[in-house]
């Protein structure tokens, strides 16, 4: 059977790169961003391996995510796999110097945007009795660092949302999963540091990070298990991360 695959984000990123995974295997894919020359390059080159959706759509916008996913041609409206994957970071300041209004742009978007999305598409899968939700979480939402602040924050929101969709919809044939990657080389530092090209760049210099490639797998592997088998989560690193000791301030303890 043909999936249908909903992939937020899809204009860049993990996002492109899952959607090209699925593209290969021949799923119906639904492209979802708002950069709409993007998602028409990608809907170009995947013409001929797969059917496709563009959906230009700001997720801020509640009213216009419930209007267009109400609205979806028949041949895409039985969503099978929603990837939620939309969202950003922006600025690396503490909390005391950080922007309120980067602070809303990140809840508006990491948050609501993705429950805006979710409890759109999931009355649809309830009623089939069948579908799969994967959350994009980060670490950023299982440890904490300097200047995570509101981002790590609202990726903590993801993965406990991901455990309480999961008790929600016991009793259901409806999976969910939240994917939490460390490092990872898109235009993530980018829109963190304003376009700042140079200083995304530092972020990943001497590094080998994650590959889009990498998690468009984990995506792809945890919705290609049997239907018995609920992943969870699935955190992964690049090998060149990991933990550093808690930090103690000597000079003020
Ligand atoms: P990118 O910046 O490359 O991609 C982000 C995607 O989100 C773009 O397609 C962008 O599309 C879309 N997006 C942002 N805001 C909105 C919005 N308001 N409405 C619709 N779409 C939106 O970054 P990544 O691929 O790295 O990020 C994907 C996810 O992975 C994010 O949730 C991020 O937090 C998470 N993540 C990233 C890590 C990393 O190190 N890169 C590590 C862990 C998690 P457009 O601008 O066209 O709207
Ligand atoms: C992105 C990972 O550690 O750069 O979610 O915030 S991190």
């Amino acid at each position: 059977m043909t999936k249908t695959v909903f992939i937020s984000g899809a204009s860049s990123g993990f996002g492109l790169a899952t959607a090209r995974q699925f593209g290969r295997s021949g799923a119906r894919l639904i492209l979802c961003a708002r950069r709409r020359d993007r998602l028409e390059a990608l809907q170009k080159e995947l013409e001929g391996q797969c059917e496709t959706l563009v959906l230009e759509m700001d997720l801020t916008d509640a009213d216009k995510v419930a209007q267009v996913t109400s609205k979806l041609p028949p041949a895409f409206a039985d969503i099978d796999l929603l990837v939620n994957n939309a969202g950003l970071a922006l600025g690396l300041e503490p909390a005391h110097r950080a922007s309120l209004s980067d602070w809303d742009t990140m809840v508006d978007t990491n948050i609501k945007g993705l429950y805006h999305l979710t409890r759109a598409l999931l009355p649809g899968m309830v009623a089939r009795n069948r579908g799969h939700v994967i959350n994009i979480g980060s670490i950023a939402g299982n440890y904490a660092y300097p200047g995570g602040n509101t981002y790590g924050a609202t990726k903590a929101f993801v993965k406990q949302f991901t455990r309480n969709l999961r008790a929600d919809l016991l009793g259901t044939r409806i999976r969910v999963t939240n994917i939490e990657p460390g490092l990872a080389q898109t235009e993530f530092s980018l829109v963190r540091f304003a376009g700042d090209v140079e200083k995304a760049g530092q972020v990943y210099q001497g590094t080998e990070p994650l590959r889009p490639e990498d998690i468009a797998e984990a995506v792809f592997w945890a919705s290609s298990q049997p239907q018995h088998v609920n992943v969870n989560s699935i955190e992964l690193m690049p090998t060149c991360q990991a933990w550093a000791a808690l930090a103690i301030d000597k000079v003020q303890g």
